[in-house]
């Protein structure tokens, strides 16, 4: 490999994170030659101590970096939480060192087809249906990826097809160099605070296509097809009626079914996801399935089955026949909204929303406007509490609290038979959490304990 050209310096990892650990561990089995480098300040001791652990021989260094510093890195290989523009990156452009993410070497190491999904929601579920289906198959399928496995993690096994779920992060230093299928789900606002505005979020995303060989796209939003000139064939899905080669929804006999061109795959109600931002997810997943070579009946036989993921959209309990969702995963707006569309009911305010956390650059008017016509109250949390408290202000009623389990307390108060109290917060959790499973378990164990307690009770 390239980076074995230059032997009297060495390769950096930036970040100890996941992905750091996973490059390590890379770069170890094949004898090259690395030190890690983080600039975070508040990296935990813990953390450091494990790299230390698992890695005795290697040095991590921390804090600033001078000019000497540069001359013995021939190669950074950045963590996707960094941001391009960190000071120690555009000091080590200024010394040409080459920045590379972990896709790049992933794409280089692997010779089994990949198929690659982004968009700003959908993605892990898609790409863990994806994976369910060709496991049905039995093909031997390795999943990872923003999703939690670093796809570094997932090379020298013998794996027959790579999923791969792609973030922004991960794909502003993507380069395609070998082929893969991808596809790109959707595109709303999200990590503008990282960004800066839309228009480079969606460039980002856009990168998906360099080297792809097939692309899936959604019809449903243009802004998911290709800008640039590109060489790719594309197969699209929507929910509405679909060309030949192409997947969609079609009435038969008053049953909406999901569709390839005219042929009637399944009833639509057979899906196992419920929600209509579910049927654009299976629709996508059959087509890049159908794009891999999967056979059309363990794809289908999938989408009876899978239950779905912890945290989205995840029917935790129904006490006194008030249903408590967590959506946890929900950390945009477009999120928020497609799961509040999905639980409200036409004719009345059902939803006790909890919504905030850490805020991301983004506006909020979409989701005042769907909360306005479901949403009875919002219990609001979180470093954005005080200003979404403001913008909702005599559109829907809402109150400020310090825990969610004070939130789900006060919910349980307000609701009424037949409500849902939904945790799809719009926002980042790390101003109170570890990450939104931390949060969604909190959310979990206070539902829990409020059932306990109302059985107790009896
Ligand atoms: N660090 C720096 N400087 C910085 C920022 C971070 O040195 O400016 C260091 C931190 O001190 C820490 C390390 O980088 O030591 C963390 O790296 P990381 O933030 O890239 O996190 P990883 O643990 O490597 O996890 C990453 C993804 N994290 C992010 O993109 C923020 C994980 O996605 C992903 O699952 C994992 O790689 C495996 O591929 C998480 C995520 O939140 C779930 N993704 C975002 C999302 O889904 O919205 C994009
Ligand atoms: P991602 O990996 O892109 O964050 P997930 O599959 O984990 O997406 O779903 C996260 C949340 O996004 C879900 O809990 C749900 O609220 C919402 N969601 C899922 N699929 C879609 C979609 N196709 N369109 C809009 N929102 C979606």
């Amino acid at each position: 490999m390239q980076l074995k050209e230059h032997i009297s310096q060495v390769i950096a990892i930036l970040g100890v994170g996941v992905t750091g650990i996973s490059v390590a561990k890379f770069l170890q089995s094949r004898d090259l030659n690395f030190v890690f480098l983080d600039t975070c300040p508040q990296t935990s001791a813990s953390t450091l101590e494990k790299v230390t652990k698992l890695f005795p021989n290697r040095d991590v260094f921390y804090g600033s970096f001078d000019d000497h510093f540069f001359r013995k890195i021939h190669t950074i290989i950045v963590s996707p939480g960094v941001p391009l523009d960190t000071p120690l990156l555009i000091s080590a452009r200024e010394h040409s060192v080459k920045i590379i993410g972990d896709v790049e070497l992933f794409f280089k190491s692997v010779s089994s087809p990949i198929l690659t999904i982004t968009g700003a929601n959908g993605k892990s579920t898609v790409t863990s249906l994806i994976g369910a289906m060709a496991e049905h198959a039995g093909i031997k399928v390795g999943v990872g990826g923003n999703i939690g496995t670093p796809m570094l993690d997932l090379v020298d096994k013998d794996f027959k097809l790579f999923v791969l779920e792609l973030s922004s992060f991960q794909l502003e230093l993507f380069q395609g160099t070998s082929e893969h299928i991808c596809g790109f789900l959707n595109i709303s606002p999200d990590h503008l605070d990282r960004h800066g505005d839309m228009e480079n979020y969606l460039a980002a995303k856009q990168r998906i296509f360099l080297g792809a060989k097939q692309g899936v796209v959604n019809r449903d939003d243009p802004l998911t097809y290709p800008q640039v000139v590109n060489k790719c064939d594309l197969v699209t899905f929507g929910t509405d009626v679909p060309e030949t080669t192409d997947f969609g929804v079609v009435l038969h006999d008053d049953v909406r079914w999901l569709a390839l061109g005219k042929r009637r795959l399944m009833p639509v109600c057979d899906l196992s996801l419920k929600g209509s931002h579910n049927i654009s997810n299976a629709l996508a997943a059959l087509a890049l399935g159908a794009c891999a070579g999967l056979p059309m009946e363990s794809m289908l036989d999938t989408l009876r089955r899978f239950k779905g993921l912890p945290h989205r959209c995840e029917e935790i309990a129904c006490i006194d026949n008030i249903l408590y969702v967590d959506d946890s995963k929900a950390t945009n707006i477009g999120a928020a909204c497609a799961a509040i569309e999905g639980f409200s009911d036409l004719h009345k305010r059902n939803i006790l929303l909890i919504a905030g956390g850490r805020a991301k650059n983004i506006d909020f008017s979409d989701l005042t406007k769907i909360a306005s016509q479901s949403v009875k109250h919002c219990f609001l949390l979180g470093e954005i509490a005080d200003e979404l408290s403001s913008i909702l202000a005599g559109v829907i009623p809402a109150s400020r609290h310090s825990s969610i389990e004070a939130c789900v307390a006060e919910a349980s108060k307000l609701a009424c038979a037949g409500d849902i109290v939904l945790l799809s917060p719009a926002c980042a959790s790390f101003d109170m959490f570890e990450n939104y499973i931390d949060r969604g378990l909190h959310f979990k164990a206070a539902v829990n304990s409020l059932n306990a307690s109302r059985r107790a009770s009896r």
